[in-house]
């Protein structure tokens, strides 16, 4: 099978918030089956949903993958609970979203997993991860 071409969008808005977009870069970097090809800009954002809560620090990459949608949410969930992981061993508030905001044009809806990602709409810097990484290419 042809490797599709997936982005995957990386978000913290707790703890050391560009350690955690870092921990999330190395765990995509390290997928089996997959290249990332392509990581954009980090843009800080407004919390959406209007709650009080931080600003996040939000990333788009790009990726060549041969896992199936289930397989790179299951490797998405895995890289999630690792960086939500503090040195006591103990869980940690959850400091780093990965989503899948699209997998090769697919459209899916099972239970937990929606492509493409239904927040896509809402999402400018969603958007503007994905248009400044397909100028370039990818
Ligand atoms: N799920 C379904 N489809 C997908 C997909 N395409 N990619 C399911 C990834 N996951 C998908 O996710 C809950 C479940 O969604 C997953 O287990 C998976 O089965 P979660 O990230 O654990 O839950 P959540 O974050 O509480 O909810 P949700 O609805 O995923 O929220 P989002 O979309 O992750 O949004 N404001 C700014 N400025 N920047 C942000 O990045 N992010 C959020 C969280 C809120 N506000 C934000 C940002
Ligand atoms: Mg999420």
């Amino acid at each position: 099978m042809s490797p599709a071409r997936a982005y995957v969008a990386l978000g913290s808005n707790l703890g050391d918030r560009a350690a955690m977009l870092a921990l999330g870069l190395e765990g995509l970097a390290a997928l089996p089956e997959t290249v990332l090809v392509g990581v954009s800009t980090v843009e800080e954002t407004a919390p959406l949903g209007g709650l009080d809560q931080p600003w996040y620090l939000n990333q788009m990459t790009a990726l060549d993958t041969a896992l199936t949608p289930a397989l790179l949410l299951t490797a998405c969930l895995a890289i999630e609970q690792r960086a939500g992981r503090t040195r006591d061993e103990r869980w940690a508030p959850r400091t780093l979203d990965l989503d899948i905001v699209d997998y090769g044009g697919l459209e899916l809806v099972l239970p937990g997993l929606t492509l493409p990602h239904p927040g896509l709409a809402d999402r400018d810097f969603w958007r503007r991860g994905i248009d400044e990484l397909r100028n370039r290419g990818r």
